[in-house]
């Protein structure tokens, strides 16, 4: 296993490799939906000759930016790819004929890619020109990389994100005004980096009502701003809405009215459930959703098993009586949900606790 190397040790060059191969998938996070964001590293005796990521759906895979770069240079070296090549002709050709013409002799992938159209054909087809061929490398990062992908390819629904920031003793809110932020700047841009790499943001019809939220991304080079959707089952929410530009989605009810919204260039999406919701938002290919509040819709989504990976922002101040984060009907702390995965972050002076519910 090319993963363990001894401890204190620097890190594996194949590990290492690998990392700057998420990395340069991470610069299209947000762009590339319904693909996956993936990006590969050529390297030939010890030098990086070729780099790419997959820019967005239609473009030219990871693979061959860094072929390209590579040139001759390809023959006999090793590629680093965050997801198995693809054997498919799909929008562009298969990653593998390029790769086997390229003269590449080995390749080490960090995860096998779950559309049925490839899903381990990939490997099988490498393996059968003579290259060798490891999967597995930094596997548990480069899929939690790709959820979105992975969730709209597995579930047809998106990947979903629970945001909030809270006071030390919990509350996101005063209860009914309108809120002044709880964060302080650090954590403030970190929304915003999230914000700059998540197909869509959701928010309820409170959260519109009380602080009529832009839900843009500011202060981000090269920022672009995500989807907003709006949930208003009841139809509360009016047309005006700051957040609801062209190019927003509003979810509701059946039979609610919405025609002033249609006219706004205003997608209306017409569920009876939220996990119906969410399927017609996976149909509109969004594959990562970052749930901000509030806490009535946040608790639909919990109480619905819809929440896959929570991001908590706690700030160290006192509110007193106010909203959690989620509400709902009571349980025991036997029954509480632990999460996995759980990182730990000070953000100036507020810390980010966030994990993952689903695998
Ligand atoms: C790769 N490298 O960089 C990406 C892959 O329609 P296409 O041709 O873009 O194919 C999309 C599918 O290809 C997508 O569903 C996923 O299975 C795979 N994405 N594969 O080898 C890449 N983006
Ligand atoms: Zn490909």
């Amino acid at each position: 296993n090319t993963q363990e190397f001894p401890p204190g040790e620097a890190e594996h060059p194949d590990t290492r490799y690998m990392r700057q191969a998420l990395g340069e998938a991470a610069r299209a996070l947000g762009r590339t939906s319904p693909n996956p964001p993936v990006g590969c590293l050529i390297v030939r005796e010890g030098e990086v000759v070729g780099r790419g990521f997959h820019p967005q759906a239609g473009e030219p895979h990871a693979e061959v930016f860094a072929l390209r770069e590579a040139g001759e240079r390809a023959r006999g070296a090793t590629a680093y790819v965050t997801l198995e090549p693809c054997s498919h002709f799909g929008r562009t050709p298969p990653c593998v004929g390029a790769l086997i013409a390229a003269g590449v002799r080995r390749v080490v992938v960090a995860a096998e890619d779950p559309n049925p159209q490839v899903s381990g054909r990939g490997i099988t087809e490498l393996r059968a020109a003579g290259i060798e061929v490891e999967v597995g490398l930094l596997e548990a990062e480069a899929t939690r990389q790709q959820a979105g992908f992975r969730s709209l390819v597995t579930r047809g629904r998106p990947h979903v994100v629970y945001k909030y920031a809270a006071t030390l003793d919990g509350k996101v809110a005063a209860r009914g005004e309108a809120n002044g932020p709880v964060s302080g700047l650090e954590a403030r841009a970190r929304v915003m980096r999230w914000r700059n790499e998540t197909d869509a943001i959701a928010v309820g019809a409170g959260t519109i009502l009380t602080d009529d939220p832009l839900l843009t991304v500011r202060g981000v080079p090269g920022g672009r701003d995500p989807r907003p959707v709006i949930f208003d089952r009841r139809g509360r929410v009016p047309p005006e809405a700051r957040a609801l530009r062209a190019g927003g989605v509003l979810v509701t009810g059946p039979r609610t009215e919405a025609g002033a919204f249609e006219e706004r260039g205003v997608t209306v999406v017409r569920a009876a459930s939220l996990p119906d919701a969410l399927r017609q938002l996976g149909a509109l290919d969004l594959s990562t959703l970052l749930l901000e509040g509030g806490p009535t819709l946040a608790s639909a989504f919990f109480e619905a098993g819809l929440i896959d990976e929570v991001r908590a922002l706690i700030a160290p101040k006192l509110l007193g009586a106010g909203l959690g984060p989620l509400q709902g009907p009571e349980r025991s702390m036997h029954a509480a949900l632990n999460l996995h995965d759980v990182k730990v972050e000070p953000l100036g002076s507020d810390v980010l606790v966030s994990g993952w519910l689903s695998t």
